[in-house]
């Protein structure tokens, strides 16, 4: 089966363009990664209720034939959380294989479905098979095991990488399921040998094992849940790069129709099996709660259970296991008791809890008790920010709290910074100092503050040049403040290739201090493939937040240090060799791709005449009409917050926080709108067009005979299975006549003077919201116009108004790719729509070098109506393509290869 792999960047597909391309997540490669703090929120959930064999209401419906019923159910599971779904035919009465084809045809027709993975769950291998076959992306098999002996385990195993797939390995071999945690690791680790052996790739293999039931009365049974722990924690060591599953629920089996106690007892188990190692698992959401949130006696009963902490642990837990029946809720305590406490405590308190009304009070009062004032930061506000970064690190605290105690500690730290600066002492010593900058001609900086508050709540000293800085200046900065390091971020995928030059430059300079790398379009590939080799000094990618503390601190370590560099350079290096001798996913040439178009029907749909023709300035639209529009989750994410909107309101593992934030945020969006803090500002256009090979021309009046301008667009040429085309965004257009429409949008116009305000006042936690916030009304406004075009202007969309959801699920016809997103991903198309459309003087959006907009908040596209249109990613090119995209575009073939050096790779 041909896989259609994206290009070596890795991007992760926007929100609204996903496409069905699925990579496992990879655990760090480096020995760092057991020295990480516990992520319950990276955890990842597999969805169980599409399984006949687990869910009787699923069955049921498969058996009636339901399968519209059937697809609800899944895509239930996704809207709650599941992040994989486990799909599950087998059952005798039933043809499972093409039970199990009808329903996976089915639900990757589903745009919000198909964005998670499958596991094809089956005991035979036909169905699994006959599963495979039909999945876009990347599959899961559901599972293998050395039951049957090492021949038939390696048979299967082979079929599974013939389909690219990963698989469950059960620990299981020919004596029966391993039990203990020797018996775990030595099924694993064999089966790990023998994998590797014939080329399974590593982070394709995902252990399973085995939860057994604890606290059943039978004494062997005791140690299960250590067992297991202990296996997790053995396993990633002595099979890198492996993932670890499990059904959490078996675990508390004996406990059935207590809800409340089952849920404490997940709860415990996970904190521990994730510090170990375990990254993904079957558990219900709605069976977790919150660690700390557990009454102290029913969580220590629990932790005596799970780990085995006392002969008599089943029979205490017993013993107090029906007060909690119920709804399991304990009275809250009353919440300013803590206003008595002595003013360290109260510091803490305040730090840890973000509370920032009394912080200016409480820091004075402990500056009039301490013989100096810098003692205040290095005693009980560091002592308070500890129990803060311990918290995060333990994953009981998530970014929106860390945040929020950040503001804390820059309020407390201003209120006493003259009082040190009268007496002249030397500064609290730091951790180490990190000079941090998003690179030239990129505009994002979310993603780096939220990186520099984490990296200040743990001691660094962060200096943040902000936003489109040339490599100059951060190499100065670097040396002039005695940087220990520098940290990289980029949105854009242009920022690639500028890392690339600040890295080179580095070398250039003599330097040696280490490079971190980060932002939405950097990768651990293009990190060990590109920027690595222009530097000699370390240089690590940084997936996220609370990785960056982690690798920051290790940085500054003498005893650390070398051990992480050395495995970074290791790993990149494999990268590296693996990519030269992979064999990269066949290439058509560009004639072939063309032959195997996308041919809409444009006879049953032809073209259809917009109502209006031309460009036109959109100033009508308010803040308050946007806010309808907001997709919600992608604002959580940007939090580190997993899940989706509105089940993350109620999440057991998140929910609180997320509630917290999202009331933060109404509150925000109130005064955004009566205070008129932003002015969106658009221009949309609509232009009598035609298809010239992969060309869009577009043409002045409708007899289309004056040539505006054209768009190039890319096609995809990777080989395709027989019956799927290679598209272009031009096959969406008919050669004979037809229109093409553009827009840009913009929410920041206005941002800047509450964004200086907030930082004035060191609130970080506000300034962060207000850009997340802008964010969401850029992407609204561009849903709101699209929807105004379709039905108001080109007219195309007509009946009742469909709902927010629906919108977020793209249901209507149409679409609105952006330069960019993977259906057309070189950027420079954007100079050539602002042209046409005059769109900065009549937005006030600009462009930078490197084709990124500014105000941050902004998003500009292009409108194709036809029916059949639809996303797609043009993955990796040829270069026939390229170099004849450099004819068609006008510019040299260097030039081309720098803007499409994403797709060519
Ligand atoms: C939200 C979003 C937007 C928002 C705002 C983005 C912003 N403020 O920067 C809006 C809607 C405005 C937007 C617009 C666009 N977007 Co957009 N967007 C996203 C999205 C969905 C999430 C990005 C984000 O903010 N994540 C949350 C933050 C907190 O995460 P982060 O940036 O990754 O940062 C974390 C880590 O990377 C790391 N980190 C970051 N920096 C650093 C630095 C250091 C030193 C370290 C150690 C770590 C570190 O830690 C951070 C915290 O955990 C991504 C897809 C995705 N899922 O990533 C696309 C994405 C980034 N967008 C993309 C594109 C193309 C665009 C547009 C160009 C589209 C267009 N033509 O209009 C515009 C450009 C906007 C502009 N001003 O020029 C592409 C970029 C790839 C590419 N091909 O270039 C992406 C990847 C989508 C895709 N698959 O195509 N976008």
């Amino acid at each position: 089966m041909q896989r259609e792999n994206l290009a070596v960047t890795e991007v992760t597909p926007h929100p609204a363009h996903q496409e069905v391309s699925h990579p496992l997540p990879q655990p760090e490669a480096t020995p760092s990664r057991q020295r990480e703090r516990v992520n319950v929120a990276s955890f990842i959930n597999v969805g169980e209720r599409t399984n006949v064999t687990g869910s009787a209401a699923f069955k049921k419906l498969i058996m009636n034939g339901d399968y519209a019923a059937a697809v609800e159910v899944a895509r239930n599971q996704v809207e709650n959380g599941a992040q994989i779904i486990d799909i599950n035919m087998d059952e005798g009465l039933l043809d499972s294989e093409f039970a199990m084809v009808t329903f996976l045809k089915l639900i990757q027709a589903e745009p919000d479905i198909a964005r998670v993975p499958v596991m094809v769950d089956s005991s035979k291998w036909s169905v699994i098979e006959a599963g495979l076959k039909c999945l876009a992306g990347k599959g899961i098999v559901n599972s293998i095991s050395l039951k049957e002996g090492e021949a038939l385990f390696l048979e299967s195993a082979r079929k599974v990488m013939r389909y690219g797939a990963a698989a469950v390995v059960m620990a299981f071999d020919e004596t029966g399921q391993a039990d203990t945690a020797a018996r775990k690791l030595s099924i694993c680790g064999r089966a790990y040998d023998l994998l590797v052996g014939i080329g399974f790739e590593p982070a394709d293999i995902i252990f399973d094992p085995n939860i057994f039931a604890v606290a059943t009365g039978i004494e062997e049974h005791n140690n299960y849940g250590n067992d297991f722990i202990e296996a997790c924690a053995a396993i990633k060591l002595r099979c890198p790069h492996a993932h670890i599953s499990g059904g959490v629920s078996n675990l508390s089996f004996s406990f059935r129709g207590n809800e409340p106690v089952r849920r404490a007892m997940h709860s415990v188990f996970l904190l521990h099996a994730i510090r170990a190692g375990m990254d993904m698992g079957i558990v219900n959401a709605g069976q977790l709660d919150v660690y700390d949130a557990i009454p102290e006696e029913l969580r220590e009963a629990c932790e005596d259970v799970v780990r085995n902490r006392r002969d008599d642990a089943t029979d205490r837990l017993l013993a107090i296991a029906d007060k909690y029946k119920g709804d399991g809720k304990v009275a809250e305590k009353a919440t300013d008791e803590w206003r008595g406490w002595p003013v360290t405590k109260r510091l803490e308190h305040a730090l840890v809890k973000g509370l920032d009304a009394f912080v200016v009070e409480d820091a004075e009062e402990a500056r009039l008790v301490s013989v100096r004032p810098i003692d205040v930061i290095e005693g009980p506000l560091m002592a308070g920010m500890n129990v803060v970064g311990d918290l995060f690190g333990q994953g009981k605290m998530f970014l929106p709290q860390v945040v929020k105690s950040a503001r804390v500690m820059k309020k407390a730290v201003a209120h006493l910074l003259p009082y040190i600066e009268a007496e002249k002492t030397v500064g609290s010593s730091s951790k180490g100092k990190i000079v941090m900058a998003t690179v030239k001609g990129d505009v994002h900086d979310i993603g780096k503050n939220i990186v520099g508050v984490v990296l200040q709540c743990n001691n660094f000293e962060v200096v943040d040049l902000g936003v489109m800085v040339p490599f100059q200046t951060i190499l100065k900065a670097a040396n002039d403040e005695g940087a220990d390091m520098i940290g990289l971020s980029g949105l854009i995928t242009p920022s690639l290739d500028e890392m690339v030059t600040v890295a080179a430059e580095m070398q250039r300079a003599g330097m040696t201090m280490p490079l971190l790398i980060g932002g939405a379009t950097t990768s651990r590939v293009h990190t060990a493939l590109r920027i690595a080799p222009a530097y000699k000094g370390p240089v690590i990618h940084v997936l996220d937040a609370s990785r960056a503390v982690g690798v920051a601190g290790t940085m500054v370590s003498d005893t650390l240090k070398d051990e992480m560099v050395a495995a970074t350079a290791q790993e990149y290096e494999d990268i590296r060799i693996k990519r030269a001798g992979a064999k990269q996913s066949a290439l058509v040439s560009i004639a072939d791709a063309r032959a195997n178009s996308y041919k809409p029907d444009f006879a049953a749909n032809p073209p259809m005449r917009p109502l209006w023709t031309g460009v036109q300035t959109v100033d009508d639209v308010t803040v308050a009409e946007l806010i309808p529009y907001i997709d919600w989750t992608p604002f959580f994410q940007a939090w580190e917050l997993a899940g989706n909107y509105p089940a993350i309101l109620t999440d057991a593992v998140v929910g609180e926080s997320a509630s917290n934030l999202f009331a933060d945020a109404q509150k925000m969006l109130g005064e955004i709108v009566e205070e008129k803090w932003l002015r969106p500002r658009g221009v949309m256009a609509i232009w009598p067009a035609r298809r010239e090979g992969d060309d869009v021309v577009v043409f002045e009046g409708d007899n289309r005979a004056e040539e505006l301008a054209r768009f190039p667009f890319l096609r995809q040429q990777i080989a395709k299975r027989e019956g799927r085309p290679n598209s272009c965004l031009a096959d969406f257009v008919s050669p004979d006549g037809d229109w093409l429409g553009g827009f840009a949008v913009t929410a920041g116009d206005g941002i800047e003077p509450h964004l200086a305000r907030f930082r004035a006042q060191h609130d970080d936690y506000q300034d962060i919201l207000l850009k997340a916030l802008a964010d969401r009304l850029a992407e609204a406004f561009a849903e709101f116009l699209h929807e105004r075009v379709r039905r108001e202007i080109w007219g195309h969309e007509t009946g009742p108004k469909q709902s927010n959801d629906d919108l977020i699920r793209e249901k209507y016809k149409g679409i609105r790719p952006a330069p960019g997103y993977p259906a057309c991903p070189e950027h420079s198309l954007k100079t050539i729509l602002f042209d046409l459309m005059k769109a900065t003087d009549r937005t006030g959006i600009v462009l930078t070098e490197s084709f990124a907009m500014l105000p941050t908040a902004a998003v500009s596209g292009f409108y194709f109506a036809h029916p059949e249109s639809s996303y797609f990613g043009v993955a990796r090119i040829g270069r026939d393509q390229m170099e004849e995209y450099a004819e068609r575009r006008g510019i040299s073939v260097e030039q081309a290869e720098t803007w499409c050096r994403p797709n060519l790779d």
